[in-house]
């Protein structure tokens, strides 16, 4: 049987070698473990019974506590984008069903926000000043943890539902990769509504036992400031760094920089290696799957690669006869347990004979060592580590009355990877004003950098938008 999930806060003292004053520091709050177990306790106590919780996901010590007391009452945590506007959020509280908002907001009162009369619910605030013991038994590894709302190519986001021994099973699996342990302080500033950010970067520093530093944004400077020895970051935050060498360089001192998420790019593996004295550690994975392959502490890290896979993860590659490329496919414990109310999804997520179907196309070299080419399909893009639908912006852009035609494409991007850019056909409105329009009804990071205006969108004989016509951005 697995340990508990949140091992080192169910033992504060134990093998984590004691508590501290700042065992965690979200946005500048600094609280011990038994502080953050008596506060999330009392959380636990509140919503205990509830089928579902969302959580307001600021980087805030609220949002952590929020979430460690909801695993502790075994209440699946939905996370909501805390800039996400209207459409996306009403869309993530109707499908996941979920009543009750859990939110850092100090007076309570529910915003006009969220109970709008599209997506009504409870929002109950967080107070760290609060304490409640929790003796409730350790919920079933097989339950749901998490519902994380994630995009595909078209359509709304989808959650998936990530139990809390795939979670367990992952976090062991890094910390094997890793040698990550309770001497580690682990620091990073991503969002806390997704796998990167908060599985990884919140509950894996609380099942280790490591000191966590959570620096409200990912800045180069932060990063320096924080006097980390295990960082976190998408390819974009390293990028920012290697732009500020002084920052960089600040990093010497740690033992494992990490990047994940998305592609890092070979000069920025250099740049890191070259101002840090540190070969970045690379790991590969998905909402879906969580991590799934890495390079490792006591292993090779070679640019462009992302290792092997992690202790009972299988891979393959589904090539062509004769290709050496092919779609990556996976098995093991860390995979979710389907999409919410999504089965035919669900069923085409999956090959006949069980394995789990990435998207992306990738390499296994004769060493082992993964090599992600890229993804199957255009339409999912990834900035800045994000993953956006080609199609969710496309329906957000077509919700604009002043919009006729639109088509969605991730442009190759120096800082963020790719760039969202739109190509729309519309009358009588700006670039700002349609940038705007998106950034309001979904969340900011779905928002297009760059909009061209066309006389019409390129197209086939069938009328279908031919993306791959188009003027370059
Ligand atoms: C700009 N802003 C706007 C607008 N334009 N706000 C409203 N309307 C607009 N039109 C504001 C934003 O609110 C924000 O304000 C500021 O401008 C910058 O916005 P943003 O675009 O977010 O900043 P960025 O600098 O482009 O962000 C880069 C970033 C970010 C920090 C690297 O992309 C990031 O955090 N990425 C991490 C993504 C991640 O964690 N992915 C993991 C997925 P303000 O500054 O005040 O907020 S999990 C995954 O992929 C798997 C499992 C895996 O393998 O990990
Ligand atoms: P998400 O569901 O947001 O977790 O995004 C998952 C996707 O991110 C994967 O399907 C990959 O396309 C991409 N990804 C994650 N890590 C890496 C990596 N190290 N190299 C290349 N792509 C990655």
């Amino acid at each position: 049987m697995s340990a508990p999930l949140l091992t080192s806060l169910a033992e504060p003292g134990g093998e984590s070698g004691g508590d501290r004053p700042d065992a965690l520091t979200v946005g500048g709050r600094a609280c011990s473990r038994e502080e953050l177990l008596g506060a999330a306790g009392a959380v636990a106590a509140r919503i205990a019974g509830a089928p579902v919780v969302a959580v307001r996901a600021s980087p805030t010590a609220e949002t952590v506590t929020a979430v460690v007391g909801a695993l502790l009452a075994g209440v699946p945590v939905v996370p909501v984008p805390p800039d996400s506007g209207p459409a996306e959020r009403d869309h993530i509280l109707r499908d996941s069903k979920a009543a009750l908002l859990l939110t850092g907001s100090p007076t309570g009162s529910p915003t006009e926000e969220d109970t709008g009369p599209a997506a009504p619910v409870e929002t109950v605030p967080v107070d760290l000043a609060e304490r409640a013991a929790w003796s409730g038994p350790e919920p079933d590894p097989e339950s749901t943890a998490f519902v994380l709302y994630t995009s595909g190519t078209t359509g709304a986001p989808k959650g998936a539902l990530i139990s809390r021994g795939a979670v367990a099973a992952d976090l062991d699996a890094l910390a094997g990769a890793w040698a990550w342990t309770a001497e580690d302080t682990l620091v990073h500033g991503l969002p806390l509504f997704h796998v990167h950010g908060l599985v990884l970067g919140v509950l894996g520093a609380l099942r280790v036992g490591s000191r966590l530093v959570h620096t409200g944004r990912p800045t180069p400077a932060a990063y320096a400031a924080a006097g980390g020895s295990l960082y976190f970051g998408v390819p974009t935050v390293w990028h920012r760094v290697v732009q500020d060498p002084d920052a960089a360089r600040a990093l010497s001192g740690a033992r494992l920089l990490v990047s994940g998420s998305a592609p890092l790019p070979a000069p920025v593996f250099r740049d890191l290696e070259q101002l840090t004295g540190h070969r970045p550690v690379e790991r590969y994975g998905m909402t879906e799957t969580l991590i799934t392959i890495s390079t490792r502490a006591d292993g090779e890290r070679r640019p462009g690669y992302v290792g092997t896979p992690l202790s009972g993860i299988r891979t393959r590659v589904a090539a062509e006869e004769g290709a050496e490329i092919g779609e990556l496919q996976l098995t093991g414990p860390t995979l979710f347990d389907g999409y919410l109310n999504r089965p035919e999804a669900t069923a085409g997520s999956y090959t006949e004979d069980g394995w789990f179907r990435t998207g992306d196309i990738a390499a296994i070299e004769p060493d082992g060592f993964h090599r992600i080419v890229g993804r199957a399909s255009t339409d999912l893009i990834k900035s800045g580590g994000y993953r956006i639908g080609a199609g969710e912006v496309e329906n957000a852009l077509l919700d604009h009355p002043a919009v006729r035609e639109a088509a969605v494409v991730g442009a190759p991007h120096e800082d963020l990877g790719q760039q969202i850019v739109a190509y729309v056909v519309a009358d009588g409105v700006s670039e700002a004003e349609l940038i705007d329009f998106v950034a309001g009804q979904l969340s900011v990071h779905k928002r297009p950098r760059k909009v061209r205006f066309l006389e019409a969108l390129p197209r086939n004989a069938m009328g279908k938008p031919q993306k791959k016509l188009l003027p370059p951005a």
